[in-house]
């Protein structure tokens, strides 16, 4: 079984502790690899070296930084099949999905490599006679990277490729249960011609290394995606020393199903957004706000088709849902089950760690019914195959609990009225409404990211891919050889 050391400057260097982590494979519990953690020193180290290349990285023409990230991104497509089979046995999602894992990674490189040539500014006129106006975008410096483990590589690439094209330095912390896929996201990038120290790589619990990394006083900005308590912890840390900082929460995201909406399809929707991933999305449709009148009707079908599903190893086609990640969140994923019992709402299936014949981390897929919109199990992010139903008898109160939430990432409404639907589209408080579709399926070139609890106000990838990562300069040109003053003259 390997052992990784921490990836500085281009090198694979043993770190300053003696500790180590396993990554194991949620659904087996096989070893994949050790990996080391590391110090305080050796973030040090890792951030002085992306302090170092950043002048002659920032000073590459993005066009030459764009044309690795498209040679990145053929390695990516060759390995496509060989990276998703080991992002399966790392993060556990079935097969299918760990290939569109691969993939998103690849079409957010491609689209960053395509911002290369586009780093647009914006020029205008001035209110003064020979004098002439523009905006330039400038990298920030080292950016400070930590990403979770429920998108092995899409979300490390949506951060990385971005900032990369922009001419940033990187000291990036991998979730500890995946860590490979960055791993190899980063090989893959030094192939393609990146130069060392332009991506650092340290590992080790977020308590410590993640916390180092967000107090470096020579990390420029911080990029975070994960829960709302530690996100929120780090806001307020950056806030205090003025550090940029960007982050993407977690979400407690409706679809509303209306009386008039295509039942199957609706159903369709609810079994892709809550059990795909094993509920373990972000966007995950954690909330049905299901109207009265079909809720009978809705409800037979999602129990039929959920009992159905087949919880196993995601490297097996027969699998629909494969294990979630780690011992702590089955633990979590059970007492949510628990606790939505003890509020009163109605078990209709689930609600118990499952047993495939496997010894890894299995949780039935469980729906709630007759849940009240103050339920904590209506309210807080599970991160699990658990949804909740909830019943209305309208578009207006539907909208009403939709908006009833501390989050606000994603949302979805089936209906085939098109006034509920533009209702839905401009009442719904997210960052994202889908139209007769699941809550889940983002696309890289929209941008990405949602409001109240689930964010800051960055959007990932889409025309902000290069946002986050970039600064604005307004450049005043005056040629008129003499003091001109704005405002004044
Ligand atoms: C996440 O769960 O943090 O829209 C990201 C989606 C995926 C990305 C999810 N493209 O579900």
């Amino acid at each position: 079984m390997q052992e990784y050391q921490l990836f500085i400057h281009g090198e694979w260097v043993g770190s300053s502790t003696n500790d180590t982590f396993d990554d194991t494979n949620p659904a087996t519990l096989e070893k994949l690899a050790t990996l080391q953690v590391a110090s305080g020193d050796d973030i040090t180290r890792a951030v002085r070296s992306a302090q170092e290349t950043f002048t002659s990285w920032s000073e590459t023409p993005p066009p030459k930084r764009a044309h690795i990230l498209f040679k990145a991104a053929r390695i990516l497509e060759e390995r496509k099949e060989e990276l998703a089979r080991l992002l399966t046995r790392e993060m556990g999602k079935v097969i299918s999905e760990a290939r569109g894992d691969i993939q998103e990674a690849i079409d957010i490189t491609l689209y960053a490599a395509g911002e290369g040539r586009r780093m647009f500014g914006e020029t205008t006129t001035s209110e003064l006679k020979n004098k002439f106006c523009m905006t330039i975008l400038r990298p920030i410096g080292v950016i400070g990277m930590i990403t979770p483990w429920n998108f092995p590589m899409a979300i490390p690439a949506w951060k990385v490729m971005p900032a990369l094209v922009a001419g940033n330095t990187i000291v990036m912390k991998p979730a500890s249960d995946t860590p490979l896929l960055t791993i190899r996201m980063v090989e893959v990038l030094m192939e393609a011609g990146l130069p060392p120290g332009v991506i650092n790589l340290v590992f080790g619990p977020g308590s410590t290394v993640g916390r180092a990394i967000v107090h470096h006083p020579g990390i420029r900005a911080i990029s975070f995606t994960g829960s709302l308590e530690t996100g929120k912890w780090i806001v307020s840390e950056c806030g205090k020393v003025m550090k940029r900082v960007s982050v993407e929460l977690g979400g407690k995201n409706p679809i509303l199903v209306m009386d008039d909406a295509d039942l199957d399809l609706a159903v369709d929707g609810v079994i892709w957004g809550a059990f795909g991933t094993t509920g373990q999305r972000c966007t995950a449709a954690s909330r049905v706000i299901v109207h009265t009148k079909v809720k009978d009707a809705f409800t037979d079908r999602l129990l039929v088709r959920t009992r159905a599903l087949n919880l196993g190893d995601g490297l097996l086609p027969e699998t629909d849902v494969g294990p979630v990640i780690n011992q702590s969140q089955l633990d979590k994923i059970e007492h949510y089950a628990r606790i939505g019992q003890d509020e009163g709402a109605v078990l209709l299936t689930g609600g118990h760690v499952a047993d495939p014949g496997l010894p890894g981390y299995f949780f039935e897929p469980t729906i709630f019914t007759d849940v009240s919109q103050d339920m904590r199990i209506a309210r807080e992010e599970i991160f699990g195959p658990v949804v909740a139903l909830i019943t209305v008898s309208g578009i207006d109160e539907a909208i009403e609990a939709a908006n009833n939430t501390d989050y606000g990432l994603s949302s979805s409404i089936y209906t085939r009225d098109m006034t509920r639907a533009f209702r839905a589209i401009e009442k719904i408080d997210a960052g994202i409404t889908y139209i007769n579709s699941s809550t889940i399926g983002a696309e890289v070139h929209l941008p990405f990211g949602g409001v109240k609890g689930t964010g800051n106000g960055f959007r990932e990838a889409g025309t902000d891919a290069v946002k986050e990562f970039t600064e604005v300069k307004a450049v005043y040109f005056d040629y008129s050889g003499k003091l001109q003053k704005a405002q004044i003259d």
